[in-house]
Formats: structure tokens, C-alpha cells, sequence
């Protein structure tokens, strides 16, 4: 029997039609090898994290079933973000048109330099966490944290749900 693997992918776009980037991402998440999209989130729009002299982001979270290992879908995610234009520049938080983050991969723990599992950045965003709670309410992160409880301590006032 072959077993899939489930996978977290936090997307985010601020350049060259944002809504637009994060759309097209979804579709082709679907198409990579051995791999398909389970579902997806609704996309928010909220200001970003870092420099705020950016335009505001579009956020979403997809849920992807694949049989790739991590390093194998974290070079299909870059070849993603690269053939959508993306630019990486020296400014850390900088604008981009597409970025696509590997937020959880099943529950692997991973500290190597070209991976990180889960996302430094999993349990700190709104622009994460509220997207993953449209897709699974009920999950419990690696660190054994409630993501219902989690979401509890964030104020969201900026961050919208798009109806697109
Ligand atoms: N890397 C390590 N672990 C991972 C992982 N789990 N997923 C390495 C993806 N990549 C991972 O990433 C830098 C390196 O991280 C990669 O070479 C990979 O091997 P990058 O995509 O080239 O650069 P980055 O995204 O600018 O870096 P960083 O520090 O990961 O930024 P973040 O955390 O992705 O944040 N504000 C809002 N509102 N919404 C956003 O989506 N995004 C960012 C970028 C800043 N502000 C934002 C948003
Ligand atoms: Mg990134």
C-alpha cells in the first residue's frame, strides 16, 4: 500500500497581482509529482510582517497528500516561487510574488540548513494560523498545542477573508 504523506503549505504573495499569484499557486501545487492538493483555505489579506514600507499580503494555507520527501517537495516549492518570478533579495522580509513555506510535514521535526520542520514561523503568525484553522479546526500541532487555543491569543482586527 502506498502511503501519502500530509503536508502544510503556508502561501503568501504582495507583488504582481497577489490574489492572482496565490490562485495560480494553488492550481499548481496540484500538478506536482506524486503529489496532489487535498484542499485549500479561503485567502486573507493582511499587512506585513517585517519592512512596512511593502504593500499588504495575500495569505493562504493548502493541505497537500504527497509521496515526495521533504527536501524533494521543498525544491518543487522553489521551482514554484521561481517560475512565478520570484526575486530573492538581500532585505530579509523583503516583497515578493509568491512565497510558499513547508509550515508542517506529518509531524517531522527537522533542524538542517536548507529545512526547517515545523516553519520557525508556524506558531507565531496570524497569517498562518487562522488560514490552517480553515482547513483543519480540530489539529493539534507538534508541540502538542490546540490550534483552537493557539488562535485564541491573537488579535486578527487586520486580517480579512477575501471573498474570491
Ligand atoms: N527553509 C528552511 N525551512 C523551510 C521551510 N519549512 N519552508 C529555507 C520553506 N523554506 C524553508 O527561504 C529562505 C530559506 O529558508 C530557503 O532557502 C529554504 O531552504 P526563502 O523563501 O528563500 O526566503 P524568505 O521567505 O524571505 O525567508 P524567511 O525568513 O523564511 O521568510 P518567511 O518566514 O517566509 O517570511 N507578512 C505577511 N503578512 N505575510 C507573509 O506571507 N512573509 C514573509 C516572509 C514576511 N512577511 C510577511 C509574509
Ligand atoms: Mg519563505
Amino acid at each position: 500500500m502506498t502511503t501519502y504523506s500530509t503536508v502544510y503549505v503556508g502561501l503568501g504573495s504582495n507583488q504582481g497581482h497577489p490574489i492572482h499569484q496565490v490562485k495560480q499557486a494553488l492550481l499548481t501545487l496540484d500538478t506536482l509529482p506524486c503529489t496532489h492538493l487535498e484542499t485549500h483555505s479561503a485567502l486573507y489579506c493582511g499587512p506585513p510582517l517585517g519592512p512596512q514600507n511593502q504593500p499588504d499580503y495575500i495569505n493562504a494555507v493548502a493541505i497537500l497528500k504527497t509521496l515526495l520527501p521533504p527536501l524533494a517537495l521543498l525544491y518543487e516549492l522553489q521551482a514554484i516561487e521561481n517560475k512565478q518570478g520570484r526575486v530573492r533579495q538581500i532585505q530579509r522580509w523583503g516583497p515578493r510574488t509568491l512565497d510558499l513555506d513547508m509550515l508542517l510535514y506529518e509531524n517531522k521535526q527537522l533542524n538542517t540548513p536548507l529545512l526547517t520542520l515545523p516553519h520557525p514561523g508556524l506558531y507565531k503568525r496570524a497569517f498562518v494560523l487562522f488560514p490552517l484553522y480553515d482547513c483543519v479546526p480540530n489539529l493539534v500541532l507538534p508541540n502538542e498545542q490546540r490550534l483552537s487555543d493557539l488562535i485564541q491569543r491573537f488579535v486578527v482586527k487586520e486580517l480579512h477573508k477575501l471573498n474570491v
